[in-house]
C-alpha cells in the first residue's frame, strides 16, 4: 500500500530530481533504493517493489505521463502498435523492474523478508487506458460499449501473465493485484470485468507456486468476490465493516485501516489499529492499510503504528 509513497522525505528528494515518473520507475539503481527506504526506516515485514501499474500500458506502446497536480495522462491507444507488441520487446522495456526485484530480494533475504510484486487488475488498467486519465471524476460509462474492450482485455490477460511470471522468476514471492476501481462497476458487470479476469491471474499465480493478494477496492460484497476469484489473501478497503469480513470470510485477510487515521493523534490511531487487530485476533490477518499512505502523513505516525502492531498481545 504505497510504502514509499509521497510521504517520505527521502523519496521526495529523489523525486524532485527525477520529474519523469516512468523513467524513475525504470531506473534500477534509484528504484531499488526507493523500494528499500521504508524498510530501512520502519522495518516492515515485506517490501513492495517501487514501480507502477501504468508501466503496462507504457510497455504496450501507449504513452503515459504523470503530470504534476493532475496524475496520469495517457495518449490514445495506437492499435497498429498495440496489436503487434512482441513478448521480447515488452520484456526488454520492463527489464529494469525485474532487476529491481532481484536486487531487493538479495538484500531482503538476509532478514527473511518477502518481496511483493504487483500488477493492476485488467479492469483498472482498461479504465485508465480508455479514459486516459484517473477515473476519479466519474464519466467512465461513456466507453462501456467500446468495441475494443474484448481485444484489450485479452491482451492484458496475456501480457499481465508475462509480467507476473517474470516478477516471480526474479524473486517476488507474493503478487498483489490492485483492482483500485472495482467499486465503480455496477453489480451486473463485476463478473465480466473484475472476477473473471482476476481469477485468470490468480489461477496463473497459483500454477506458478506463488501467492496472490487481491485488492478489489470499494466493492460491496467481498464474500462473493472471494467465492468467485478464490485468491490466497484478500486485502479489504476502509469502507467495509471489518466485523462483516470476519464473520463471512475464511481466507487470510489483509489491511483495512483508513489511511486518514494516520493524520489523527497517536491515541486515536492506537485505538483504531487495535480495533482491527482485535477483530481479526482469532483469524489469519496481515496488518495493512485500506489504501495508500496519504502524502501529508507524518512518518513518525507510521513508526508508531508499527510499534503498536508489533506490541499487540491480543488483550
Ligand atoms: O511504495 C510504493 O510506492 C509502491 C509502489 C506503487 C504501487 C504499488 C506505486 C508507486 N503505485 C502503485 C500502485 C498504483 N498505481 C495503483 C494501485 C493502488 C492504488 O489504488 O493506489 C494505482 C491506481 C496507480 C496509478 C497511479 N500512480 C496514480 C493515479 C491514482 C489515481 O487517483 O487515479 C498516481 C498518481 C500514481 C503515481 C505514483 N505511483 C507510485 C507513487 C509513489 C506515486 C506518486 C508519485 C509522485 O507523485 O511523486
Amino acid at each position: 500500500m504505497r510504502q514509499a509513497g509521497r510521504y517520505l522525505p527521502e523519496f521526495r528528494s529523489i523525486r524532485k530530481d527525477n520529474q519523469d515518473f516512468i523513467k524513475l520507475c525504470l531506473n534500477t539503481k534509484l528504484s531499488s533504493e526507493i523500494t528499500l527506504q521504508p524498510i530501512i526506516r520502519f522495518n516492515f515485514d515485506a517490501a513492495i517493489v517501487f514501480s507502477d501499474i501504468l508501466l503496462i500500458p507504457h510497455a504496450l506502446g501507449q504513452q503515459v505521463n504523470f503530470k504534476k497536480d493532475f496524475g496520469p495522462e495517457l495518449q490514445k491507444i495506437d492499435f497498429e502498435i498495440f496489436n503487434n507488441v512482441r513478448k521480447e520487446d515488452f520484456l526488454e522495456k520492463l527489464n529494469p523492474v525485474y532487476e529491481i526485484i532481484k536486487e531487493t530480494k538479495n538484500k531482503l533475504s538476509i532478514d527473511n523478508k518477502d518481496t511483493i510484486g504487483f500488477v493492476g487488475a485488467p479492469w483498472t488498467l482498461l479504465l485508465y487506458m480508455l479514459n486516459r486519465k484517473s477515473p476519479k471524476e466519474g464519466n467512465f460509462n461513456v466507453f462501456q460499449k467500446d468495441r475494443n474492450i474484448h481485444n484489450i482485455l485479452d491482451k492484458l490477460d496475456e501480457f499481465l501473465k508475462i509480467h507476473i511470471e517474470e516478477q516471480i522468476k526474479s524473486g517476488a514471492s507474493i503478487i498483489q493485484i490492485f483492482d483500485s476501481w472495482a467499486g465503480l462497476l455496477p453489480e451486473k458487470d463485476l463478473e465480466f470485468f473484475s472476477y473473471k479476469p482476476i481469477k485468470s491471474l490468480v489461477d496463473f499465480i497459483r500454477q506458478k507456486k506463488s501467492i496472490s493478494i487481491c485488492f478489489p477496492r470499494n466493492i460491496n460484497n467481498y464474500k462473493k468476490f472471494v467465492e468467485n476469484v478464490n485468491p490466497d489473501v484478500i486485502n479489504i478497503d476502509y469502507n467495509i465493516d471489518p466485523l462483516i469480513i470476519r464473520d463471512t470470510i475464511d481466507i487470510t485477510v489483509q489491511g483495512g485501516l483508513d489511511p486518514k487515521i494516520l493524520l489523527q493523534n497517536k491515541d486515536i490511531m492506537r485505538d483504531e489499529v487495535t480495533k482491527y487487530l482485535k477483530t481479526f485476533d482469532k483469524k489469519r490477518y496481515i496488518f495493512n492499510l485500506g489504501h495508500g499512505v496519504l502524502p501529508n502523513t507524518d512518518p513518525d505516525m507510521v513508526k508508531y503504528l508499527v510499534d503498536v502492531v508489533r506490541s499487540f498481545n491480543g488483550q
